[in-house]
């Protein structure tokens, strides 16, 4: 039996379609133009950026060669089934059987939590949205997590404690171009939303200081006035040099504390109680250095704070971040033009991923899974009773530890590549093989997808219709371009078909992305993140649409706090923080720090963006990036192989040797996956307030690849 569902209709025989669409990648989401032409022997493709508010007509380089990958021959077109260890084509029918007999029958015979849902920031708000109802709903598991644990976690939970809400952006990105100094801490803008830059650039020329905060001499520090080039893990306690310089400089602005704020107190104590010198000497940093932008930041009449994943992937990345709040909060630096804090959102649909109820603690609209009212809203809203929603699941990274101690024993996996992106990726794949049941819905046979049971294909973004909310919090509707190929469907659709084989049919009717829009704006109404006013006919007209916006005659909210925090009483809340780093720390065996991130031309864990040529060929290897002195310290030439191992694995790459790196540390991308992927070696520790495991600080030794190859081998030699 099939369900109804409005697909697209128009010929594909057409010589030239012309898709209006946004990048996939990125949280800025820029707009753009792909004409097709079939006309000749080989489809040729041509890009054009067209002009919106966050990327005023620019496109970088993965925006331009997005469509390659939507295009690659190597995109799935037909469900799989693995048959006798082999995925073989099957229809849809005997895939959705099978993926729903199997789950039912795992949580017959387990129990409704035997199996889990894994999601990710890529999906748009209708299908994130519907993720997490089908998890309640036609699951009924309280297990659902994704990948935005490991992006936004930290930062979304510093913001909710601080301001009471959560929104990557508390201004227009057209306010940057106004501050007077801007502190770029652990955001590598100019390779992760190059056509952000231009706000920064143009905020130079009009003689803003810029303050950059990285262990490396980043893209984006070569615009920086002043590099406070930290230790990694080690922000918080930089913060607290910088909070004592601008308390000693006299440099608060107490009526806003006064008026706009709570607990200052606790921290002024803490703070002065510090040594200057002592935090110059844990962060690496020079006193002269800390002074310099302390004052500078304190000084400035406006200003803005961003942090991205540099600061907030650690054991106490939500302490690093509330101390920065810290530090917005005692100069007054928000609610006004040209001030406020940006935590710079990762993925395309970081921001609406996080806010629609993927997230094992929440529900539609930024409510509380364990919250009664909230529960009960909700459960009006999908007619069902409260009791049957089940409670709060666990992060990420939990669910794994999870599978791998066999509690979950079915997992479902939509828009991610956990074995490559989970932290201490060894015991993930492990994990992994352990599950008796593993379905993913991708639209490329990822390493996790390799790994499955059932492999379920989606359509892309020139495809699929639906809304995604960029860093601002402005939500955009990108239209569907094209026909889905093959017998792609799209997530949601692929939801609803299942819900229908599990019986649940009655709660999931969509027939196109719009339908479940219209009953996301319904579950968040009302809630924090609410979307009741956007309406799919006004993002037509209206070009994108910030929320909140509770009503249809709603503007949206481009800039928060311009009175009031969120908090009941309207006050934002300080937060004394220490400064030592939980991470761990070089010692005798593993002598260097190991942090990672991201490379321009490659996108996460490289699933899309290693299918296109162009940007594949730009970047062909993983590498780790080094210090001279270090290189020769451990025998290491350019370009020769080398093994970076921590006590939990190995990661292969190749040395380049650079002066733009700290001599204790070593920096390797996450966009390879196997024996390049830098996860094998990264810890499981994770931040007690939000689950964000500690990625970027590993204690690990290097050598050159031939010599640990040797040693390996001397060592099987030894044991046989
Ligand atoms: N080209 C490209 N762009 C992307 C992505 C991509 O994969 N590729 N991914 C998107 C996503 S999902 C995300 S989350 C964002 C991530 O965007 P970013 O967070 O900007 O990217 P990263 O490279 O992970 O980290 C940023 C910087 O933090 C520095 N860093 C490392 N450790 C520390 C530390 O302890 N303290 C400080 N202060 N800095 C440190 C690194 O050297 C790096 O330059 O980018 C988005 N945009
Ligand atoms: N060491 C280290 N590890 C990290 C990080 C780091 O900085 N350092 N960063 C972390 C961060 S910030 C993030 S966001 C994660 C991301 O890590 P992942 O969640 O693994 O992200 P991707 O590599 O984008 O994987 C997404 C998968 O979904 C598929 N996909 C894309 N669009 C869609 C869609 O619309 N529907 C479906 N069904 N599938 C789709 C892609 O083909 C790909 O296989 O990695 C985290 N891991
Ligand atoms: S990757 Fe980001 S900055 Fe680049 S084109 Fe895509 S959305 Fe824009
Ligand atoms: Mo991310």
């Amino acid at each position: 039996m099939e369900r109804h569902v409005e697909t697209m209709t128009f010929s594909v025989e057409q010589a030239k379609q012309v898709m209006a669409t946004q990048c996939p990648f990125c949280s800025v989401q820029c707009k753009m133009e792909v004409v097709e032409d079939r006309s000749g022997r080989r489809p040729t493709y041509q890009v054009t950026a067209i002009p919106n508010k966050a990327s005023e007509g620019r496109l970088c380089v993965k925006g331009m060669n997005a469509y390659q990958h939507a295009v690659s021959r190597e995109r799935l077109l037909h469900p799989m089934i693995r048959k006798n260890g082999k995925l073989t084509q099957v229809t849809w029918e005997e895939a959705l059987e099978a993926v729903s007999s199997r789950l039912s029958g795992l949580q017959a015979e387990h129990g409704a939590h035997a199996v889990g849902l894994y999601g990710g920031g890529s999906l748009t708000n209708e299908s994130a949205y519907l993720l997490g109802k089908f998890a309640r709903v036609a699951l009924r598991t309280q297990y659902i997590d994704y990948n935005g644990r490991f992006c936004m976690s930290a930062a979304a939970s510093a913001g909710v404690k601080t301001f009471g809400i959560d929104r990557g952006l508390t201004n227009k990105l057209s306010d940057i171009p106004l501050a007077e100094c801007i502190i770029l801490a652990g955001t590598n803008i100019a390779e992760c939303q190059p056509t952000l830059m231009p706000y920064f650039t143009r905020a130079k020329e009009n003689g803003a200081i810029i303050i950059v905060i990285d262990p490396r001499v980043s893209a984006t520090a070569s615009i920086a006035d002043v590099h406070l080039q930290v230790k990694p893990g080690m922000d918080a306690a930089l913060v607290n040099g910088m909070l004592k310089v601008i308390f000693d400089e006299k440099l608060i602005d107490e009526a806003f504390i006064k008026s706009r704020t709570k607990g200052f107190a606790e921290v002024k104590e803490h703070v002065d109680s510090l040594d200057l010198g002592e935090m110059a000497d844990i962060t690496g940093v020079s006193l002269d250095l800390i002074r310099k932008a302390a004052i500078s930041f304190g000084k400035a009449r406006t200003g803005m704070v961003f942090t991205a994943r540099g600061v907030e992937q650690h054991a106490d990345g939500h302490m690093a971040v509330r101390n920065f709040l810290n530090m917005v909060l005692a100069t007054g630096k928000i609610g006004k033009e040209g001030c406020g804090y940006g935590a710079v959102t990762g993925q395309g649909n970081g921001q609406g991923g996080r806010e629609h109820g993927q997230k094992a603690d929440q529900l539609p609209g930024y409510r509380l899974i364990e919250n009664p009212e909230d529960r009960a809203y909700i459960a009006g809203v999908w007619g069902i009773e409260p009791e049957e929603l089940p409670g709060k699941g666990v992060s990420a990274y939990e669910m794994m530890e999870l599978v791998h101690s066999r509690d979950i024993k079915g997992l479902f996996v939509m828009g991610s590549n956990p074995i490559v992106s989970n932290p201490n990726a060894v015991l993930v794949e492990e994990a992994l093989e352990r599950l008796e049941f593993l379905v993913v819905a991708d639209m490329f046979l990822s390493e996790t997808a390799k790994l499955a049971d059932i492999v379920l294909p989606v359509t892309s973004y020139l495809e699929n219709e639906g809304t995604m909310t960029n860093l601002e919090g402005r939500v955009l509707l990108r239209p569907a371009g094209r026909p889905a190929p093959g017998e792609a469907r799209h997530d949601w659709q692929i939801l609803c078909d299942l819900a229908y084989w599990l019986g649940k049919e009655k709660y999931f009717t969509f027939r196109q992305a719009e339908d479940i829009f219209n009953e996301l704006r319904m579950a968040s109404r009302g809630g924090i993140a609410d979307y009741y006013g956007i309406t799919y006919e006004r993002l037509r007209k209206e070009e994108g649409i910030y929320w909140p916006c509770p009503s249809l005659d709603h503007p949206g909210t481009p800039r928060l706090f311009g009175e009031r925090f969120a908090h009941q009483d309207g006050l934002a809340v300080f937060q004394s923080v220490d400064s030592q780093s939980p991470a761990e720390q070089p010692n005798h065996e593993y002598p260097l720090y190991m942090t990672n991130g991201r490379m321009l031309s490659h996108y996460l864990t490289g699933v899309q963006t290693r299918r296109s040529p162009v940007l594949a060929a730009r970047e062909v290897e993983n590498i780790l990036e080094i210090h001279p002195s270090t290189a020769r310290k451990y025998r290491l030439e350019d370009g020769v192989l080398a093994s970076v191992q921590s006590v939990r694995g190995t990661v292969i790459v190749r040395a380049k040797v650079t002066s733009d790196i700290r001599e204790d540390t070593l920096f390797i991308p996450m966009h390879w996956g196997d024996a390049q992927n830098v996860n094998r070696a990264t810890p499981a520790l994770l931040d007690p307030n939000c689950k964000m495991p500690d990625f970027k600080t590993s204690a690990v030794k290097v050598q050159p690849l031939a010599e640990y190859l040797r040693e390996e081998q001397e060592k099987g030699l030894m044991k046989e």
